[in-house]
């Protein structure tokens, strides 16, 4: 075997590379910005010298969009141009190991769009589907939820009655509160959470713990049994409040709660989850596959909400979905329409390779998100299925792209700011 680089710099190729011969190599990665739905999407094409063949990803904080790209530009390119992209992981790591202070959801974003590049392009050169490089299928297609959400049980249970004749098995509804600003609901009809830029109405959480649950139950009894009912609560409840709400909604029957607290009290899921019956999901915000784990080994949950280009990709996410199977925790990955439909076909091809896969969250896409992306893969009877055409499957068109510029930061890029009742600042 060939002795390591005697450099340990940065740019030097794995000290394997020379050795195996192979002649293929990084030529470019750019990066674009693109908002075919209104939120930002950071696409980005890993190029090589080999005529047609590219890898597609998406790096998408929609909140800090500029930064992950000046990540990508300024620090990660130049060390992926000249390399050889088949060795993902070591790729993985060298990047991650760059900088001193790793991850944040700024880095993991910029990762999350090289390495999901780097495996489509793989499975590009070996012509074959994404999934089936991860072990092949384990079931058909990946059961999805809808978002469906009204002011009153009525209209809740009516357009679950709806989403269940589109063949949705599984829904999440979310009530508002009079005289609360309520997560998922404000934008009334609507389904799409980037549609609450401006907060005049204060969050009231006493209100909503004693609503909710009511209208949630009231749901239930409307709809009956044959149908999976979901509800984020967006980590704005503090953990007695959370005890609360956990008690008030047992009769709903839920699928799980989401995010019921946020990261900063995870130590209170253990003794939440002791003491109801209710199934708990979490893991959105998480950007780092370290903090799921301590929630993993009691387990403390029942869903691990994996967002794959924030935990920095599939080589972290893959990880993880093996420890969740092995743990007994089951994957309902996060896909609202910030997550492009590139990352959601990389979802896909976790979801559909790994036994620990529970529930996909499924966006509805504008139809310009479709133009932008060929290829997006839209959910069909209640479920996705992934292409089995080589890589994830889905492509990027430059030149309609250029029709969706993204909004200044401050228009978009941030989370609208609210307040509690008493003025105090609340989480989003
Ligand atoms: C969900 C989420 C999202 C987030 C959004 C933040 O469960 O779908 O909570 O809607 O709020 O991704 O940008
Ligand atoms: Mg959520």
């Amino acid at each position: 075997m060939a002795q390591p680089d005697a450099r340990s710099d940065i740019l030097a190729p794995a000290p394997w590379v020379e050795e195996r011969g192979a002649k293929i190599r990084i030529t470019a990665v750019s990066t674009f910005l693109t908002a075919p739905h209104g939120c930002p999407h950071l696409v980005v094409r890993v190029e090589t010298n080999e005529p047609g063949l590219y890898g597609l990803g998406c790096a998408s904080d929609p909140q800090r969009t500029l930064a992950v790209r000046s990540v990508l530009d300024d620090y990660l390119a130049p060390m992926l141009v000249g390399r050889d992209p088949d060795d993902i992981d070591d790729i993985h790591r060298l990047l991650l190991n760059s900088a001193y202070w790793r991850g944040g959801s700024v880095t993991g974003n910029a990762l999350g769009g090289v390495d999901v590049a780097l495996w489509d392009l793989k499975a590009k050169r070996l012509g074959a589907p994404l999934y089936s490089l991860f072990g092949g299928r384990v079931r058909t297609h990946a059961e999805a939820y809808t978002h469906v959400s009204g002011a009153d049980a009525d209209e809740i249970a009516a357009k679950v009655v709806a989403a269940r004749e589109r063949g949705y098995r599984h829904v999440r509804v979310q009530a508002s509160v009079p005289g609360s600003d309520t997560y998922g609901t404000a934008a009334a009809g609507s389904a799409d959470a980037h549609a609450l830029r401006t907060r005049s109405v204060p969050w009231d959480s006493a209100a909503y713990v004693r609503t909710v649950p009511r209208v949630l139950t009231a749901v239930r009894e409307q709809v009956g049994d044959e149908v999976e009912l979901l509800h984020d609560v967006h980590e704005r409840l503090d953990p007695r409040q959370a005890r609360d709400f956990l008690r008030r909604v047992e009769d709903a029957g839920l699928y799980f709660v989401e995010d019921l607290l946020a990261p900063e009290d995870a130590r209170h899921f253990a003794a939440l989850r002791a003491g109801s019956p209710v199934p708990l999901a979490v893991g959105e915000l998480f950007h780092d596959v370290g903090q799921f784990l301590p929630l993993l080994d009691g387990p403390d949950i029942d869903f691990a909400r994996i967002r794959v280009p924030t935990l920095g990709g599939l080589t972290p996410a893959r990880k993880l979905a093996v420890y969740c199977e092995l743990r007994g925790v089951r994957l309902a990955p996060h896909g609202p329409a910030d997550v492009s439909p590139v990352a959601q076909a990389a979802t896909l091809a976790m979801n559909i390779s790994s036994h620990a896969f529970g529930v996909q969250e499924a966006a509805v896409f504008k139809p310009a998100v479709l133009d932008v992306f060929p290829g997006t893969v839209v959910a069909h009877d209640g479920a996705l299925s992934p292409h089995e055409t080589p890589g994830h499957g889905v492509d990027f068109d430059e030149a309609a792209a250029r029709r969706y510029p993204v909004p200044e930061p401050l228009e978009h890029d941030r989370w609208a700011l609210l307040r509690n009742t008493d003025g105090s600042v609340q989480r989003p």
